[in-house]
């Protein structure tokens, strides 16, 4: 059998992800799947069913991870994994991380089908909570799973509802007996969407990641004192969200500063009591910064905090600072971008070399082993938005490319 002219079928894809894009359908387009939701626990029911209906060995960890294993020759070779995630951002797209693990549960489909016998197990997975959003950290699952999280750290994050992730876990029946441990892998590959402008720009096919920013997540509290908004005079106010604003402003100013290709964003923010007529008594806000360079990422949190307390001293606020989640940069296997490098140019598609901005769960994996990405446009360069959008060609397209890879990496002895 020809191995190298297999190819995976692109309508079956795209009916994969329409179905899975049912669950939690925004009327905007997109979805809302937060991890641990009613939706997840859908969408994961009908993803192990469909694991099952190719044979795979199905395995659910202590984190919720799903694992569809499909056997090798020599089963005593470590597998060649594949997969990304199926939970998704509060009214997110139909694409982020979905699409890696229909395009993983394709490419199995397409070894079944033909009756191809790898040397290697391959191994599908679903990563639980690789969004983050619901519960942080992001990547939570694979950073556990990699042995860099602490699994009872994680089950206690709670939700802004108070809910418990390890309560959740259990609710939805995926707190599985397994432990959440690595064991060796010979290849990952995390197939994604880009999530940002450059491969539309270029009109390049399939991105190339050499690896992952860093992500710095922190949380910052500041306590004002709340107060009736009439009678209270302009002076000597200790007013937490005009505090915040001025904050705020510092963290959208700082890259341009420090230069290098540092982003650095303030994404959520709760504003307390917010109400019309009261001056703000406490406000919390989140504040995510990457960068290639992990120093200059440290740099820039370094001033921010300086900044931060002299503002909330000016506005007479208490400040708590958190530091919730750090993962570094993470380079992948040369020999296996090599390998997507190759193998899209072989299929014919134009290449991009990058970095990805966007945190994935192959930046735990890549601290473990062999790891590399394929990345396939994002129209207008939209992503974790409704409009999110990858043409049906280009996902095939990218199918395709990790197909071969996959074959390439489970042929290996
Ligand atoms: O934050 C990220 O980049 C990913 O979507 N978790
Ligand atoms: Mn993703
Ligand atoms: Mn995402």
């Amino acid at each position: 059998m020809d191995l190298g002219g297999l190819r995976v079928n692109g309508e079956r894809l795209r009916a994969s992800l329409e179905t899975m894009a049912a669950f939690g359908a925004t009327p905007g387009g997109g979805v809302h799947r937060l991890s641990l939701s009613d939706d997840d626990k859908r969408a994961r029911d009908l993803f192990v069913g469909w694991l099952r209906e190719i044979d795979l060995e199905v395995v659910v960890d202590e984190m919720g991870n799903i694992f569809g294993r499909r056997p090798g020759l020599d089963e005593s070779l470590p597998p060649v994994l594949t997969g990304s995630h199926i939970d998704s951002q509060p009214n997110g797209g139909r694409f982020d991380g979905i699409l890696g693990v229909m395009g993983a549960l394709e490419v199995l489909r397409t070894l079944h089908d033909e009756g191809v016998q790898t040397l290697r197990p391959v191994v599908i997975v679903d990563w639980t909570n690789e969004e983050g959003s619901r519960f942080s950290p992001a990547m939570v699952s694979s950073g556990v799973w990699a042995g860099k999280l602490e699994r009872d750290w994680a089950y206690s994050r709670t939700d802004k509802d108070g809910r418990r992730f390890g309560d959740e876990l259990q609710r939805i029946g995926y707190r599985g007996a397994v432990p959440a441990k690595s064991r060796p892998f010979h290849a990952y590959y995390e197939y994604h969407i880009e999530q940002g402008p450059q491969l539309e720009r270029l009109g390049k096919t399939i991105g190339v990641p050499k690896g992952i920013v860093c992500l710095h997540w922190y949380d910052v509290h500041i306590e004002g004192k709340a107060n009736q908004v009439g009678p209270t005079p302009m002076e000597g106010r200790n007013d937490a969200l005009v505090a915040a604003a001025r904050m705020i402003l510092a963290v959208r100013e700082q890259p341009g500063e420090l230069g290098g290709n540092m982003v650095a964003t303030v994404g959520e923010i709760h504003n307390h009591p917010n109400s019309r007529n009261i001056i703000p008594g406490r406000v919390d806000f989140t504040i995510d910064i990457r960068s290639w360079d992990d120093d200059l990422a440290l740099e820039a949190w370094a001033q921010l905090s300086r900044s931060f307390a002299e503002i909330s001293e000016e506005h007479g606020c208490s400040l708590q600072l958190e530091e919730i989640w750090r993962v570094q940069h993470t380079p992948f296997d040369e020999r296996l971008v090599a390998r997507v490098e190759e193998v899209a140019s072989r299929l014919g598609y134009g290449t991009h070399p990058m970095v990805s901005g966007a945190g994935h769960d192959a930046s735990y994996m890549t601290m473990l082993g062999s790891t590399a990405m394929i990345f396939v446009p994002s129209k207008g360069g939209r992503s974790h938005v409704e409009v999110e959008e990858t043409s049906w060609d280009d996902c095939a397209a990218g199918a395709d490319v990790l197909l071969q890879c996959v074959i390439e990496s489970a042929m290996e002895a």
